[in-house]
């Protein structure tokens, strides 16, 4: 992905007509859109089709299974024109080579998660968040995602992984986060949602994110 805004909107919108008009308002400010589950089970995987004629699309589906069914999702994401994909790491080694293996084939992105950014994301996560970073440093991920509301972690987790991985980093605006602080704290790219999308005017909020991180 390339580093131009570092911003990566979040569009959790349910319909396309909104992820349509949001994602173009915004698109001058944004390096890539991430759509989950809320869009993809409103509108269908066709959705993607449509949004990477606006912006590069990385797939929040958390991939956590086992290797084969981990590979059919990947490749049913990246067949329709996904550049990245988010999985989870505590499902093992196999698993992400699973997916590792497919995006190498596809010359897409794969992102792991470490340590979840609300406040739950501590309870199971927090033990175990630098071995997923070390595992997927070790599998050949692109990056991993770590918690805008705690940069402290994410400074921890950058010093597990080094500069070659890129972290991206939720929980900026509605969860609390600040984009500036993640950012001087190791981030690469903020994800915005809420803030966003259900602002009266998306591409100012979008803007104002920017500028606090000098983009
Ligand atoms: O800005 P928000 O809070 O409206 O949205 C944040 C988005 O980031 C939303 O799509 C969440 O599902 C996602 N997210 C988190 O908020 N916290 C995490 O720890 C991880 C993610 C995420 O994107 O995982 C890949």
């Amino acid at each position: 992905m390339e580093k131009k805004n570092r911003l990566i909107l979040a569009l959790d919108v349910t319909d396309r007509e909104n992820a349509l008009r949001i994602a173009n308002e915004v698109s001058d400010y944004v390096d890539s859109i991430k759509v989950g589950y809320p869009l993809v089970l409103g509108e269908g995987l066709g959705i993607v089709k449509e949004l990477v004629e606006i912006a590069p699309v990385i797939a929040d589906f958390k991939v956590a299974d086992i290797p084969n069914t981990d590979r059919l999702i990947c490749e049913h994401v990246f067949n329709a024109g996904a550049a990245g994909i988010i999985t989870h790491g505590f499902t093992g080694r196999d698993s992400l080579d699973s997916c590792v293996k497919v995006a190498n084939d596809f010359g897409t992105d794969v992102y792991v998660v470490t340590e979840m950014s609300h406040p739950g994301g501590v309870e199971f996560f927090r033990p175990v968040a630098e071995d997923i970073a070390k595992m997927a440093v070790e599998a050949g991920a692109s990056g991993v995602v770590a918690p805008a509301t705690r940069p402290e972690r994410v400074k921890d987790i950058r010093k597990i992984i080094g500069e070659e991985l890129s972290i991206i980093s939720p929980g900026v605006g509605a969860q609390g986060g600040s984009a500036a602080d993640v950012i001087r704290a190791g981030a690469d790219w903020v994800i915005v949602g809420r803030s966003i999308y259900n602002s009266d005017s998306p591409a100012k909020v979008a803007k104002k994110i920017c500028d606090e991180m000098n983009c």
